[in-house]
């Protein structure tokens, strides 16, 4: 699993031939998304699951993505010593940075994600920074989001973003050993009153303290709650053609520009920004030339 998923992150052909031949074994995990802002505990809670899922037989894989280790060594050394903490229990641990864009390593989650699901993992946890709308894509991954808050992280209502109601099956208020922990669950709750629910699942608001491992059995709970509420409304099926869409989406726009960039005559994208930047060309008119300039068939 390890080769794999390093071959999987390394990109090209090979990576891509590894997932069609993997493709048909996938379908069976229950996919995890776990996010919220730094230091909200996000893997605390996750090695925590982990774990007590494990204890109670199920084979779990953890996908740790931070797009921002590469600016901060603290994230990699904290994820090396809990791959330490996790060593011999039978939970396998992957950590990935991001190398350019977030595109890149949504594809490399997404591919990830067939190699665990394929290798019988039967849960499998994405921890994911939130930080803008990269955390949207990569929770989109997910069959379940549990979204992270803890007390202390500013004005509660202001720290509810725009967005993470949207994308949370179950929000944990981690941290609940420290003052406002019960402010922020009425802070959320009330969001949660003010906005509408589009499918009849109410996304239940947990009090933890993922240190100590109290609240864990009631968000193992809600996670398998969640999964029974997707299969017996039969939207397993209506969430992943949501997903496969995005992803065949993204695949041929990209395809797309790389064939219309092979068919420029050499020189003209560069010659369409220089007239851009000299403001003789408006991006719209330079896209619409480049599409007029590629040979058709
Ligand atoms: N007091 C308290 N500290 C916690 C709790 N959960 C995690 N922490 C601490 O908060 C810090 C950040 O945790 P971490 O799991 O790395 O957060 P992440 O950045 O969201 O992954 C660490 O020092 C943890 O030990 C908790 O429930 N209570
Ligand atoms: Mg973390």
């Amino acid at each position: 699993v390890a080769r794999a998923l390093t071959r999987i992150e390394r990109g090209g052909p090979a990576a891509r031939e590894l997932v069609r031949g993997l493709y048909p074994d996938t379908g069976r995990a229950h996919r995890v998304g776990v996010t919220g802002a730094p230091g909200t505990g996000k893997s605390t809670l996750v090695n925590v699951l982990a774990k007590e899922l494990n204890a109670r037989g199920r084979r779990v894989g953890i996908i740790a993505v931070d797009p921002s280790s590469p600016f901060s060594g603290g994230a990699i050394l904290g994820d090396r010593l809990r791959m330490q903490d996790l060593l011999g229990s039978g939970v396998f641990i992957r950590s990935m940075a991001s190398r350019g864009q977030l595109g890149g390593l949504a594809a490399a989650v997404s591919n990830s994600l067939v190699v665990m699901d394929a290798a019988g993992f039967e849960t499998i946890l994405v921890e994911t920074v939130g930080a803008g709308q990269g955390e949207v894509d990569i929770a989109r991954h997910a069959h379940t989001t549990i979204v992270l808050e803890a007390p202390g992280f500013g004005d509660e209502v202001q720290a509810i973003k725009a967005g993470v109601l949207e994308i949370a099956d179950i929000l944990v208020v981690n941290k609940a050993d420290r003052e406002g922990a019960t402010a922020t669950v009425a802070a959320l709750e009330m969001n949660l009153n003010l906005s509408p629910e589009k499918t009849g699942w109410r996304p239940p608001v947990i009090k933890a303290v993922a240190i100590s491992g109290e609240g864990v059995t009631e968000v193992i709970d809600a996670l398998t709650r969640h999964y029974a509420f997707l299969v017996e409304h039969s939207l397993l099926a209506v969430q992943e053609r949501g997903r496969l869409d995005e992803e065949l989406r993204a695949l041929v726009q990209r395809e797309l520009l790389e064939q219309a960039l092979h068919a420029l005559p050499p020189g003209l994208w560069a010659g369409m920004l220089d007239r851009m930047i000299r403001r003789e060309l408006d991006p719209y008119t330079a896209a619409h030339e480049i599409m007029e300039s590629i040979p058709r068939n």
